[in-house]
């Protein structure tokens, strides 16, 4: 609940989420915050760092299996994805798709319009036949009508971005992603898996702290965009992984008792010494809750394609 709404909560598209998240108890944002152009950057450079595998393992799955995964997929396929960010593994199935059919277009969707203009510069001139129409949309929130859009769809969710949601936001996004669609419709997703503990450890705790810099943005960002006085060097990243929740918990935890003044809240928030606002989930899978997901959302498995130590599942469903 708002309790505050004065007119600085209408100017920042952020505002009212970061005074909800940090009047909670225990303090919690949505991890789609970190996603600025910094944050985007940053994740960029997490997915270089040796310890952070799911990127370069879904990659080597697409790469491996690209041609399959578009001829289970279907013929004369419109190309969506949902998240596209820098839409960079997404050019593996686009040359797929294109040596199969002489046309293809690509409409990505992303919250951050900064990361669709580059997604499209970076791909145009690149594939004779491709034409690509972003749309800037919180999908997260709201699903553009996608029945609308010309063709049999290949809706792409990749990069685990689904273990970020929580259980029934997952299922519940996948049920509107489903009613936006027609049946014969294809989803593309992709599922970081469970795995030994450390191995899971060390990809969100990265020995050159890039993880910790990115946790520690979306911080940085209130104080761009609303005028926060949040000291960084005052925080701790924090990331553990829960066996029970099968999840990887990220934090931030205040080292000193403090009280943080944000301008355009016009409110200022207390943090005792050592406690944490949480900021992101990362839940990994199995075969078995990948299955029952998809059962739930009223999805058909049709095919898996993974890595040799099935650290990484891609998922074709149908509508
Ligand atoms: C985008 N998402 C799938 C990443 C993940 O692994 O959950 C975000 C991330 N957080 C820390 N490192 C990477």
């Amino acid at each position: 609940m708002t309790a505050f709404k004065g007119p600085a909560l209408l100017a920042s598209p952020i505002a009212e989420e970061v005074y909800e998240g940090l009047s909670s108890r225990p303090k919690q944002l949505p991890p789609k915050l970190f996603y600025d152009a910094e944050g985007s950057r940053l994740f960029d450079e997490i997915t270089e760092t040796p310890e952070y595998y799911p990127t370069r393992t879904e990659r080597g799955i697409l790469e491996r299996h690209a041609q399959a995964v578009v001829a289970q997929a279907g013929t004369n396929l419109t190309l969506v994805e949902m998240g596209a960010g820098s839409a960079s593994k997404t050019r593996v199935l686009i040359a797929a798709l294109l040596s199969q059919q002489l046309r293809l277009d690509f409409y990505p969707v992303d919250v951050s319009s900064s990361a669709l203009r580059e997604a499209v510069s970076s791909l145009n001139g690149d594939f004779r036949g491709l034409h690509v129409s972003p749309i800037v949309a919180d999908y997260s929130r709201h699903i553009p009508p996608l029945q609308s859009l010309p063709g049999r769809k290949l809706v792409l969710f990749i990069g685990s971005s689904i273990g970020n949601f929580e259980p029934e936001e997952a299922r519940g996004f996948l049920k509107r992603l489903r009613r936006s669609l027609s049946p014969g419709d294809a989803l593309l997703l992709g599922f970081d898996m469970r795995k030994d503990p450390e191995t899971l450890h060390a990809a969100y705790n990265d020995r050159q702290g890039v993880t910790a810099r990115f946790n520690k943005n979306v911080l940085a960002r209130i104080n761009r965009e609303l005028g926060g006085r949040f000291d960084l060097s005052s925080f701790e990243h924090v990331a553990f992984w829960d066996q029970k929740k099968s999840r990887i918990e990220m934090h931030l935890e205040s080292a000193v008792e403090q009280i943080v003044w944000v301008q355009d809240l016009d409110q200022a928030f207390y943090f005792s010494r050592g406690e944490r606002l949480h900021t992101e989930n990362s839940y990994k899978f199995s075969d078995a809750t990948i299955a029952s997901l998809l059962r739930r959302t009223g999805l058909r498995l049709e095919n898996t394609w993974t890595d040799p130590k099935e650290w990484f599942s891609v998922v074709l469903a149908r509508v």
